[in-house]
């Protein structure tokens, strides 16, 4: 849709070339196409070793105005948004470009009614609604930084966001619907703030209709506070490298930490990768089924496509209910297009049989996008067979939370595609494979640790708050490279295979968790000791969570005691971090040093037992038996 966009294998060869060649050149080509206040003195500074990133320093925008203000001449009428509810009798919202400006003004006069100004941390802590999009905006628009936390969450993970950012304000909801399900999200709001004094104003959009508790003084309706909100609010001026926003992730250490974005550079990135990766036309419709509660439904489902002027579409729900062909029948109401979802909801869907799939017509469909872990091969050839009906294109997309936008991938019918292969690297990506000595592999068919040995505009600029840590967690251990935290392959063509974490790291059904951070909040049991927590392989989920547990005494009712340790993970970080399997051991298999040797626990989870290695070492080998014999 831009002059930039890729349209044949030579181009892009040309466009890759060129990018590295003159990477300050390439971006400025680029970034020409938006509208700027005020151009930048110099496209790119940067020095990984500090880290100091910095890309079109000196400019000045407003990245709302590139997602709405500019497309209001040419395509005001055009639909920006199309909103489905999780339940497929309630009627679906449409808002064109023009509507969508005018819904964003209105919400960031109600922030700045009730306070907010530019540099405040306002955490959005809200479900799939449409309000969720337009509040993300209306804090751009003025300004604000948003820190969008996951509504899957708990009251305590979302304290440690609020707290860790400073954040001044919660934009919320009475609740939300999940499936059959309602879930009472103020209720978890107010639970959180006991602890975060910093927050003086939450603004509740009303979802169920139920009656919650309204803090005097606090707690505002957004109903009653949008009636006395102008239609028109100006942008705030931003310069390139003012925060956009934060978002939480998990590492091999600690708590999660939050990865800072700029305005500039993020904008560029995220626009030029979605144009190239998913080669929309003018009049498609793209459907990302990710929460924008995650960097996915940051950059794809909303700023990605709207920088671009697409019809974006939003889905309240899940992809079981009220039956396994909801994403189908949702695809064939709307016409969708490209359509972008994760290996996890695949794999759930694949197993509940294809006659859901193939009662719906799907003649719309002309790209599918995979991201958020690898996608094994009989995942993807399910995707393109049954979905895509050989058809269409299968971008497998990697990237992170880190990255901001797609690193890895091919583009749509335009780039080679191959099973379970990333491809090739977006122009202006400079992957390298590192071997155990930092030194850069060469070879082919040879894993090495993925890393980057040049900047690219959407990457993170520091960890909020901390930036040693930022520098710790991606800058040290390979000096001069950006360290993904994962392993990759490249054949002999140069295309990429992500192999997946090399830390500490587990992905579930694509979502990120720290093996530190899941034994922290099981050892807040009070029967618990210790614990220790690996991935193993799992059908749906890609990795389940598998926890060895030490109790103070032998546990009288050992089902009893995993469901009291599944729910103080569900109280300490959410659902969506608990324990597939917990073993009770008596102890762990820890070297002379105190370290526990996850190799072998890894191997347990996994069950394969028969070759587990030196266990010499061990302090205890005995234990190392007792744990194999007790293995689920
Ligand atoms: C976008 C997103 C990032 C981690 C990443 C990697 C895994 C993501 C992948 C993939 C293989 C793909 N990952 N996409 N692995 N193939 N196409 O998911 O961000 O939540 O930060 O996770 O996910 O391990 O390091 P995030």
């Amino acid at each position: 849709m831009t002059n930039y966009q890729i349209k044949t294998f030579e181009d892009y060869q040309e466009a890759y070339k060129a990018s590295v060649e003159d990477p300050a050149g390439f971006w400025a080509d680029i970034a020409g196409t938006f509208k700027w206040h005020k151009k930048w003195n110099t496209v790119l500074e940067w020095d990984f070793e500090k880290p100091d990133v910095k890309w079109f320093v000196g400019a000045k925008l407003n990245i709302t105005e590139n997602c709405l203000d500019r497309h209001l001449k040419t395509r005001g009428n055009k639909l920006a948004l199309i909103w489905e509810s999780n339940d497929p009798k309630e009627r679906f919202i449409r808002y064109t470009y023009r509507e969508l400006h005018e819904k964003v003004c209105q919400f960031a006069n109600v922030l700045k009614n009730n306070g907010a100004k530019k540099g405040d941390r306002i955490c959005i802590y809200m479900p799939m609604i449409p309000e969720l999009a337009i509040a993300v905006l209306a804090c751009a628009r003025i300004g604000a930084v948003h820190s969008v936390v996951f509504a899957g969450f708990s009251a305590a993970s979302m304290a440690d966001r609020i707290q860790d950012a400073d954040c001044s304000m919660v934009l919320t909801s009475d609740g939300l619907n999940r499936g059959a399900k309602q879930i009472p999200v103020k209720r978890v709001v107010d639970e959180a703030l006991q602890t975060c004094p910093s927050v003086k104003k939450v603004i509740v959009v009303e979802r169920l209709g139920w009656a919650v508790n309204m803090v005097e003084g606090r707690d505002v309706w957004y109903h009653e506070e949008v009636v006395n909100a102008a239609k028109e609010c100006p942008a705030e001026e931003m310069d390139a490298e003012d925060i956009l926003f934060i978002l939480y992730t998990s590492g091999s250490t600690g708590k999660p930490k939050g990865v800072v974005h700029t305005v500039g550079g993020y904008m560029v990135y995220s626009q030029y990768s979605f144009s190239n990766v998913f080669q929309p036309e003018e009049s498609d419709v793209f459907w990302c089924t990710a929460d924008i509660g995650w960097i996915t439904g940051h950059t794809y489902l909303l700023y990605g496509p709207l920088l671009n002027g697409t019809t974006t579409l939003m889905f309240e729900g899940i992809p079981t209910y009220p039956d396994a062909g909801r994403f189908w029948q949702v695809v064939d109401k709307f016409g969708v297009n490209i359509f972008y979802t994760a290996p996890t909801a695949i794999r759930s869907l694949m197993g509940a049989g294809e006659d859901h799939v193939l009662s719906y017509s799907l003649d719309s469909l002309k790209v599918l996008g995979s991201v958020g872990e690898p996608i094994n091969e009989e995942a993807w050839y399910w995707y393109y067979i049954h979905v895509g009906k050989e058809e269409c294109p299968l971008v497998d997309t990697w990237w992170q939370t880190e990255t901001g936008g797609i690193m890895i991938s091919s583009l749509a019918g335009v780039t080679p595609t191959k099973p379970s292969h990333a491809a090739f690297p977006l122009p202006g990506i400079q992957p390298v494979l590192l071997d155990s000595d930092g030194k850069e592999i060469t070879d082919n068919e040879v894993e090495g640790y993925l890393c980057m040995k040049f900047p690219w505009p959407g990457m993170i600029r520091t960890t909020y708050g901390d930036h040693e840590r930022c520098r710790l967690s991606y800058f040290s251990t390979y000096k001069g490279y950006y360290f993904t935290g994962d392993g990759a392959k490249r054949n002999k063509d140069g295309l990429y295979r992500i192999i997946g974490r090399v830390d500490d790291v587990i992905n579930v059904s694509g979502h990120r968790f720290g093996t530190a951070e899941i034994e922290e909040a099981i050892n807040h049991n009070k029967h618990v000791v210790e614990s220790a927590v690996v991935g193993y392989p799992h059908d749906v989920k890609g990795q389940g969570i598998y926890a060895f547990v030490i109790c103070n005494e032998p546990p009288r009712n050992v089902d009893h005691l995993r469901a009291e340790i599944v729910e103080t993970v569900a109280k300490k970080i959410g659902k969506i971090a608990k324990p597939d399997k917990i073993q009770i051991v008596s102890g762990l298999p820890k070297t002379r040093s105190g370290k526990i040797m996850r190799r072998i626990l890894r191997k347990v989870a996994e069950g394969d037992t028969s070759n587990l290695g030196d266990t010499a070492t061990l302090l205890d080998p005995d234990i190392v038996d007792e744990i194999v014999k007790g293995a689920l």
